[in-house]
C-alpha cells in the first residue's frame, strides 16, 4: 500500500508538534480578534493570546460545544467574513434547528489532501474508480469523499445513497474499485449483491466506510459479501466532515490528521485532561480551519487514543473505534437523530397528542428502523380508525422533514407508555453493537 504523503503522514513527531504549536497560535490569536464568543470565553478565564504559546498550552484554554453552533445559528461563528466562504454543511442540531459550518477554499483543499489520505491508504491511486454512495447535499459525507477521490485523480461516480439495484448495475458496469458510502449501506449493498448473485461481477477492492459506529462483526460480513477490504473513516461537520481520521490497511485504528487536528481525552464530568491511553471524551482543536475553527470542541463521542507506532510507517497517533457518546444522538441509517428533535414536533402538533412517547431503534436486514410511538390525548382517543392514521400520517410528515428521515408513526392509547420514576426513558435501541 502506499501514502499518499509521507512527509507530512510519517513526519518525526517532534515535527509534528512544532507545527501544531505554531498553527495553534495562530489560529488563537485570528479567532480572538474574529469570533465574538470565543474571545469572550478568553476574556472570562483571563486569557490573552499571547498566554498560548504552544500544544503545551492547549488545556489552558475554554472549551466549545454543540450548543454554541445553535446560539450562533447560522454565520455568528465563522471567522472570516461570508464572501470568502465558498462552501456550507450542516447536519442536525438537538433541535429543529441544523448546525451550520462553512469552508473557505483552503479548508476545501485541505478536506480534500485528508480524504485522500485515506483513499490511497485504502489502496486508491489515479487508476482508481471511486463510487460516492454517501449522501450528497448538506451532508459532509457524499461531497467529502468526492473531494478526496478528485484530488488522487481518481474518477468519481457520484451516485449518492439509495437506488439499491441501480447502485449495483452501475457499479458492475462502470467497473467501481472503491465504495465510500455509510457501513450500514455497505452491509446492504453486500446482501443485495448477494441476492442478485452478482459478486464475480464486481471489480471492487476496498471500500470507506464510516459517520456511524460499526463493529468488527460488520466488518467482516461486508469484506465477505463485497469481496473487499473495508476501512473505518472518521469525522464530524463542526471538525470537517469525512477523514477527520482514517484507517490504514493495518487495520488498527484510525490515523488522526495530526498536522489539522489536535486531539486530547477528556473525563466528560470534569474537563480534566486524562493521561495517555484513557478512555473518555473526545476533543478537537482544528488548527487550520480559516472558515469555521473550533478549539478545543466537545465531541461527545467515547474513544481513547493510541500512541504505539503504527506497522504501516505513518506517525500520526490512532483513534480507536468510537464506544459511544456522552449525549443522547443516536444515528439511525448514518443520520444523526436527537430525540429532543422528535419531541418538537410533536409538541408543535399540540392537541391530538400527548408528549409522552417512545423512540424504538432496530435493525432489520441490517438496516436500521426507526418507530415512534406516540400517546393520544383521551380526547382523540376513539376507534376511529381514518382519523387515527391521519394523525400518524401527518406526524410522519413531519418528522420526515425535520429529521430527513422515514419513521414509522403508531399512535398508542393514553396512559399506555411506561411512566418512568426518574429520568424518563424514551429510547429504546435494539441493535446489537
Ligand atoms: O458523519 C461525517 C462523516 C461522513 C464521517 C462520512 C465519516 C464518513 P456528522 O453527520 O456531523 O458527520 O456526524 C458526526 O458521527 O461525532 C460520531 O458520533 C459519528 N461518526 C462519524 N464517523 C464515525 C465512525 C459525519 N467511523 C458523528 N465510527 C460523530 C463511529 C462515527 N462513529
Amino acid at each position: 500500500m502506499s501514502i499518499y504523503q509521507p512527509e507530512k503522514e510519517c513526519m518525526d513527531r517532534d515535527e509534528i508538534k512544532k507545527i501544531q504549536s505554531e498553527k495553534l497560535v495562530w489560529q488563537v490569536k485570528r479567532m480572538y480578534e474574529n469570533v465574538e464568543l470565543f474571545r469572550k470565553r478568553m476574556d472570562e478565564k483571563g486569557l490573552k493570546p499571547e498566554d498560548i504559546k504552544g500544544v503545551e498550552d492547549l488545556s489552558k484554554l475554554p472549551f466549545s460545544y454543540k450548543q454554541d453552533l445553535r446560539d450562533y445559528y447560522p454565520y455568528g461563528l465563522f471567522a472570516v467574513p461570508l464572501k470568502d466562504v465558498v462552501r456550507i454543511h450542516a447536519s442536525s442540531g438537538t433541535t429543529g434547528k441544523q448546525i451550520v459550518v462553512g469552508y473557505t477554499r483552503n479548508d476545501l483543499k485541505i478536506w480534500d489532501e485528508c480524504m485522500a489520505r485515506q483513499l490511497v491508504a485504502a489502496g486508491g491511486s489515479d487508476e482508481s474508480i471511486v463510487q460516492v454512495s454517501y449522501g450528497y447535499g448538506l451532508f459532509t459525507g457524499g461531497l467529502g469523499a468526492h473531494g478526496g477521490a478528485e484530488h488522487i485523480g481518481a474518477t468519481v461516480v457520484p451516485t449518492s445513497s439509495g437506488n439499491t439495484q441501480r447502485q449495483i448495475q452501475t457499479m458492475i458496469d462502470f467497473k467501481s474499485t472503491i465504495l465510500c458510502c455509510t457501513p450500514s449501506y455497505a452491509l446492504y449493498l453486500g446482501e443485495t449483491v448477494e441476492e442478485m448473485g452478482v459478486k464475480d461481477k464486481l471489480s471492487l477492492k476496498a471500500g470507506v466506510f464510516g459517520a456511524e459506529p460499526w463493529t468488527e462483526d460488520m466488518r467482516k460480513a461486508i469484506e465477505d459479501k463485497l469481496g473487499i477490504k473495508a476501512h473505518d473513516v472518521y469525522g464530524l461537520s463542526e471538525i470537517m466532515g469525512p477523514g477527520v481520521s482514517y484507517e490504514c490497511e493495518c487495520q488498527k485504528g484510525m490515523h488522526i490528521n495530526e498536522d489539522n487536528f489536535i486531539a486530547e481525552i477528556i473525563d466528560p464530568d470534569t474537563g480534566e485532561v486524562l493521561p495517555e491511553g484513557s478512555t473518555g471524551e473526545l476533543v478537537f482543536t482544528a488548527v487550520t480551519k480559516e472558515a469555521f475553527p473550533v478549539i478545543r470542541y466537545r465531541t461527545r463521542d467515547i474513544c481513547s487514543l493510541n500512541y504505539e507506532r503504527c506497522e504501516c510507517g505513518r506517525t500520526f497517533i490512532r483513534m480507536n473505534k468510537p464506544t459511544g457518546r456522552t449525549d443522547d444522538m443516536l444515528i439511525i441509517r448514518g443520520v444523526n437523530v436527537f430525540p429532543s428533535q422528535i419531541e418538537e414536533v410533536l409538541l408543535r402538533l399540540g392537541a391530538n397528542v400527548t408528549p409522552n412517547y417512545q423512540i424504538i431503534v432496530d435493525r432489520v436486514n441490517n438496516s436500521d428502523t426507526l418507530e415512534v410511538q406516540v400517546e393520544m390525548s383521551e380526547d382523540i382517543f376513539s376507534d376511529d380508525v381514518k382519523s387515527i392514521e391521519k394523525i400518524e400520517k401527518t406526524i410522519k410528515d413531519n418528522l420526515k422533514s425535520v429529521l430527513g428521515l422515514s419513521a414509522k408513526v403508531t399512535l398508542v392509547e393514553p396512559k399506555s407508555i411506561v411512566r418512568s420514576e426518574g429520568k424518563a426513558k424514551r429510547v429504546i435501541d435494539n441493535r446489537k453493537l
